[in-house]
């Protein structure tokens, strides 16, 4: 079987990562991350491109050097430079980093500060109250870290969501084909849509397993067969993955849905509300002295227990149950409540494509609007527009508006925060934009105190409007820098900014809880995709699953809004 692309991406950015312990030259460090990237979302597969003879080297983010590299691991499946940076690097380093919420920065901080190695020293070092003492830890962070270390079993590695669809999709159409098959769907943290997912968990109802289960482990892409069982069997695929496949008659479906979507913590408390009323649920359905009284659907599940149903990305037992039962469950958003995208990039600064062909294709997604959002010019990004590029560029925009039909393209830009809390344009240049999305994409390294400091200066700006990635993180690669976020949502509330929940599905940036926490606190979110192509637009439904999980309604959502609505709200 040929490597695929994201097997590719997956070692250019373990690379990354042990070179950033390391402490590595970071231009060195972001040229393999962005080669990773690029690879990850190129349409074509690596290998089929050198079958065909062509060059590597053409594509974005890939040199001679990077090419030569990835042809290496098509032709052996190996990166020689991976495998000697993997053999002087401390192995309980990079253990360290499959913690969520470590990533290399704060492993190589953990390393040089407390001379920590292992998930041991880690433990120790967290009881003894010394990583709290360390700049960008903190009580709160070292508590979730210490939780995050009791679940974690030593082999587990989370992947994103979305590579866990790319790696679930083709196993999903192959187990269909097994013979007496009658529903299949993936529970588990994967139906849950969390950002990322520690395995699949594959739920199958029929009336004989055996077949089915001799089905799933002749997969093509299993390299380890863990178990097999009558209901019960679990694999390893070569891209590390554990599935794990469940097979139950079809009269328990609903609650063995229900008991293998979880969440844990969500099980647990249903079946203490179960056991007050007197029953017994399990995976199997729920019962009164020894006999079935519900179960074939999850509906009938909750139903026992008086509660509505409860849509999977709720289950976290984060207040669900009690809002499921006096009828306060949000109505959630979906896809198609969307109406416009406040965040995309054209060829005039970092993305893909043209004005005209991001217009067309946002059309075709039935968008009324869309903001195009080119970097401002900061010592930071070269691509940035300068005034007169910025100039020309809007002008083109309104040349563009006065042919489209359907759809209206906004005037906006991605304004650099600079490190004092200045905006990179001056204000009459900020004046003639429709709003502005402002981020940080420098100097993530402050405290605490002065990066909160610096966005809420940012935000004095009546020329603020939206803050784009608040916390910078990239899941699995670059943690997020420090900043207090209540305070800054308290300060978005009071002068009418707006939260970006960035959908690209490796930023993912609102968390879940970030989300729930500006709805609790009033403050709206938009939900936006920072394209940087045409098809790079469809991440939107990353962010939509995220905001789900963060309880998001449509009136949580600005982008909700038609455009007359929308564009009163920036003026501040
Ligand atoms: P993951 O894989 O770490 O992203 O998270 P999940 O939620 O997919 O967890 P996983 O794969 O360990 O188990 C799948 C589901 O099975 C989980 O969401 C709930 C259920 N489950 C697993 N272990 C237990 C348990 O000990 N008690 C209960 N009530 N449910 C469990
Ligand atoms: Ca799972
Ligand atoms: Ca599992």
């Amino acid at each position: 079987m040929p490597i695929h692309n994201r097997e590719i991406a997956t070692k250019l950015n373990r690379l990354a990562n042990l070179l950033e312990i390391e402490g590595a030259n970071s231009f060195r460090v972001r040229a393999y991350r962005k080669a990773a990237s690029t690879v990850r979302g190129y349409p074509r597969s690596m290998s089929d491109m050198l079958d065909d003879g062509e060059n590597l080297s053409k594509l974005p983010n890939i040199g001679d050097d990077l090419a030569e590299k990835i042809q290496t691991m098509v032709m052996t499946g190996e990166l020689p430079l991976l495998q000697e940076v993997e053999d002087r690097t401390p192995p309980a380093l990079s253990e360290l980093m499959k913690i969520e919420g470590l990533g290399p920065k704060r492993v190589r901080k953990l390393y040089e500060e407390l001379d920590i190695q292992s998930l041991n020293d880690l433990e120790e070092a967290i009881k003894a109250g010394k990583v709290q003492k360390i700049s960008g830890f903190g009580n709160k962070s070292a508590e979730k870290i210490k939780l995050r270390l009791e679940k974690y079993s030593g082999n587990e590695q989370r992947t994103r969501l979305i590579d866990a669809e790319e790696i679930a999709a083709p196993l999903l159409d192959y187990l269909k084909d097994a013979k007496g098959i009658g529903n299949i769907i993936i529970a588990g943290s994967y139906r849950r849509r969390k950002e990322t997912v520690g395995d699949l968990d594959i739920l199958i109802t029929a009336k004989d397993s055996s077949p089915v289960m001799n089905h799933f482990i002749r997969y093509d892409d299993v390299e380890e067969v863990v178990s097999k069982g009558e209901t019960r069997s679990t694999v390893y695929l070569r891209s590390g993955m554990q599935v794990d496949v469940r097979v139950v008659p079809e009269e328990s479906y609903g609650a063995a849905k229900i008991y293998f979507t979880g969440s844990k913590a969500h099980n647990i408390a249903l079946r203490k509300l179960g056991t007050k009323k007197g029953y017994k649920i399990n995976e199997y359905g729920v019962f009164e002295d020894n006999e079935r009284i519900a179960g074939e659907t999850e509906e009938s599940v909750y139903e026992c227990i008086d509660r509505k149903y409860i849509e999977p990305e709720l289950r976290e037992n984060r207040g669900e149950l009690d809002a499921a039962a006096d009828g306060s469950l949000p109505r959630l958003i979906t896809l198609s409540d969307i109406r416009g995208n406040l965040h995309t990039h054209t060829k005039a600064s970092d993305g893909h494509h043209s004005l005209k062909e991001m217009a067309k294709a946002a059309e075709k997604l039935g968008y009324e609007y869309l903001a195009i959002t080119e970097h401002s010019r900061s010592l930071s990004i070269a691509s940035g527009l300068d005034r007169d590029q910025l100039s020309r560029h809007l002008d083109e925009i309104d040349e563009l508006n006065a042919q489209l039909e359907n759809i209206v393209l906004l005037k906006s830009s991605e304004v650099d925060i600079l490190e004092d809390g200045r905006l990179d344009y001056p204000d009459d240049i900020l004046k003639k934009l429709d709003f502005t999305v402002c981020a940080i994409h420098q100097k993530f390294d402050l405290s605490r105190k002065k990066q909160t400091e610096r966005i809420l200066r940012a935000m004095d700006n009546p020329y603020f409007h939206v803050l784009a990635h608040p916390s910078g993180r990239l899941i699995n690669e670059r943690d997020p820098y420090d900043t207090n976020l209540e305070k800054i949502l308290e300060a978005a509330k009071e002068r009418g900014c707006f939260i970006e929940l960035n959908a690209q599905p490796q930023r993912l940036d609102l968390t879940d809880e970030g989300c729930k926490m500006a709805k609790d606190m009033g403050v709206r979110i938009s939900i936006a995709s920072d394209a940087h192509s045409t098809s790079d637009l469809k991440h939107m439904r990353c962010g939509i699953d995220q905001a789900r999980r963060g309880w998001l309604e449509v009136k949580d959502v600005i982008n909700c809004l038609p455009r007359n609505q929308l564009l009163e709200l920036f003026k501040r």
